[in-house]
């Protein structure tokens, strides 16, 4: 099988990377899933739980975000949740049957303090589960990634949400340089990288290429690449945004696939928009991950029957935790 396997690429250039979400969506899809067969023989999807540890009243200003201080939306500032809390849905999203447990924090970037000691309890919490356990908290130092290793991190998630040239049109607070900056120091420390983008804001398909290709030349690749479809919120800039045609989000997750072929593709935000078909040819095109529970941070997602459901009627099984690196 490693024989047949192809060269995993560092050096994607823009232009090939528009060919490929540019290409015919039947033999784009064919590629990719030529390319995840190989990669992932076991149709192994992976069940991420998402909670929100703290909510609203983030200081940045990203002009998708419901939780940013800059927007009049309905979502208000709500308090941290505790350690006994997090603990607690922690060990309801295992015996509902997540392998991975996600927290966010509405940050501009991580803080010494007594909330950063919770998160780190928090995160050993998690581990002690046998969960994967990831933590989204805005940028942080090599000290702090140093920590959370050390608490036993698995995964960052932070996102370069777009392209290097559309970034200063959705955040200020901000550059497109921190957020690199804040990548290496989370894989100087030997934690997992997961970083992705959104689509549905406006954006050219050169911006979406543009983005895959800092990913996909990011050496190593991001061990994970969440794909969202905007959810738009009203009160942000991008409340009238038109909904993400799904085919649109079919071509970017088979293209993630065919860049980045270790990759664990996360199928993210605008799961409520898509019908059960347009997620099945996400699958075939190489999305290997959902986040599972009714809730992403302040937005809906599918209800948890509805994809045991799904899963089960295409025949996929869910991913053990650890696997996937
Ligand atoms: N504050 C941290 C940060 O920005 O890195 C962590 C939380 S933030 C909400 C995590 C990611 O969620 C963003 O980078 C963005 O990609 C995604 N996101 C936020 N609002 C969204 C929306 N309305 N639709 C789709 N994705 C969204
Ligand atoms: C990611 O790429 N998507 C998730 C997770 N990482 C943190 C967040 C989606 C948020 C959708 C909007 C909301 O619920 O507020
Ligand atoms: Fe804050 Fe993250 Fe929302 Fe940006 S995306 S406003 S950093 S919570």
């Amino acid at each position: 099988m490693l024989r047949t396997r192809l060269e995993i690429r560092h050096n994607w250039t823009t232009v090939e990377i528009l060919d490929i979400l540019q290409q015919p969506l039947l033999e784009l899809v064919y590629r990719a899933q030529t390319i995840h067969r190989q990669y992932n023989p076991h149709n192994n999807i992976q069940l991420a739980t998402l909670l929100s540890v703290k909510t609203g009243g983030c200081a940045e200003d990203c002009g998708y975000c419901a939780q940013s201080v800059h927007h009049k939306t309905a979502v208000n500032p709500q308090p941290t949740l505790t350690v006994g809390e997090v603990l607690a849905k922690a060990s309801q999203a295992k015996k509902l049957g997540a392998t991975r447990f996600c927290m966010g924090w509405a940050w501009r970037e991580i803080r010494e303090g007594k909330a950063f000691e919770e998160m780190l309890a928090m995160v050993r919490g998690v581990r002690e589960l046998g969960l994967e356990v990831c933590v989204t908290a805005g940028m942080l130092s090599e000290a702090q990634a140093q920590r959370l290793a050390e608490a036993g991190l698995t995964a960052y998630n932070h996102n370069l949400d777009t392209s290097p040239e559309f970034y200063e049109q959705l955040i200020t607070t901000r550059t497109y340089a921190d957020r690199l900056q804040t990548l290496d120091c989370v894989r100087h420390a030997g934690i997992t990288i997961c970083c992705g983008g959104i689509i549905g804001m406006g954006e050219t398909l050169h911006d979406r290429a543009r983005m895959l290709e800092v990913l996909a030349t990011l050496n190593p690749h991001p061990e994970s690449v969440p794909i969202n479809a905007l959810v738009s919120i009203e009160g942000t800039p991008l409340q009238d945004q038109p909904p993400v045609n799904p085919l649109e989000l079919v071509r970017m997750c088979a293209t993630a696939r065919i860049l980045m072929p270790k990759a664990t593709v996360r199928l993210s935000a605008g799961r409520t928009s898509l019908s059960r078909e347009a997620q099945v040819l996400c699958f075939l095109a190489g999305a290997n991950s959902i986040f599972y529970g009714e809730k992403l941070l302040t937005t809906g997602n599918p209800d948890r029957d509805r994809d045991r459901q799904l899963l089960e009627e295409i025949g996929a099984t869910i991913l053990n935790p650890f696997l996937e690196a």
